[in-house]
């Protein structure tokens, strides 16, 4: 435990299912009114080609920065009770996923567990999460392929 330290912690959220801006703006909303979460703040929305797998659609693409006194495990399980609640609704067997919420960074820890890798291990990788983190916070890490991810309009207000 780490008592009521407050952290600041980035979170990368991605969903290439259903309607994918809704997908992300319901995350945010729980994630937002999680018990020791506070001063939630948005990067751009950005649509993504599909790293990995090809074989599947574009995802939508945000990071988002947030305090919270909850410790490394406890936000691990909270914000993947919220994928499972995400992932219920839409009844998925196989393939992509309606919703995927990664920690980033946790403050400046390094983390390195079965369940846990904080600083996550292949966000230096990846335009899908290096640009929308750009927005938020200073990053020296070079932009591997800015085409493959585009700025998409949006309007929403936790
Ligand atoms: N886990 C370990 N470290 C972390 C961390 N820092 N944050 C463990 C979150 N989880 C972490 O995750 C599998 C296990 O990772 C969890 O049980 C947790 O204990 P998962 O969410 O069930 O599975 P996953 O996300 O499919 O696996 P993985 O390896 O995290 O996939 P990635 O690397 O997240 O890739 N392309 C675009 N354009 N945009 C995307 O958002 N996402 C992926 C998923 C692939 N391609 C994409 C995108
Ligand atoms: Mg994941």
């Amino acid at each position: 435990m780490t008592g009521n330290d407050k952290n600041e912690v980035l979170l990368s959220i991605g969903s290439n299912m259903g309607d994918r801006k809704a997908n992300i703006e319901q995350a945010i909303r729980l994630i937002a009114r999680m018990p020791g979460v506070c001063n939630v703040r948005l990067s751009g929305l950005y649509e993504t080609e599909p790293v990995g797998y090809e074989d599947q659609d574009y995802f939508y693409n945000v990071c988002i920065l947030i305090d919270t006194t909850l410790g490394p495990m406890e936000l691990l399980h909270g914000t993947q009770g919220i994928e499972n609640e995400l992932h219920r609704v839409r009844d998925i067997r196989w393939g992509p996923r309606t919703i995927d919420i990664d920690i980033i960074f946790y403050g400046d820890r390094s983390i390195d567990t079965e369940e846990l890798t904080v600083p996550h291990p292949r966000y230096k990788e990846r335009a899908f999460v290096l640009i929308p983190m750009k927005d938020l916070i200073k990053c020296d890490a070079d932009i591997p392929d800015d085409k493959s991810v585009r700025k998409i309009s949006w309007e929403f207000e936790v």
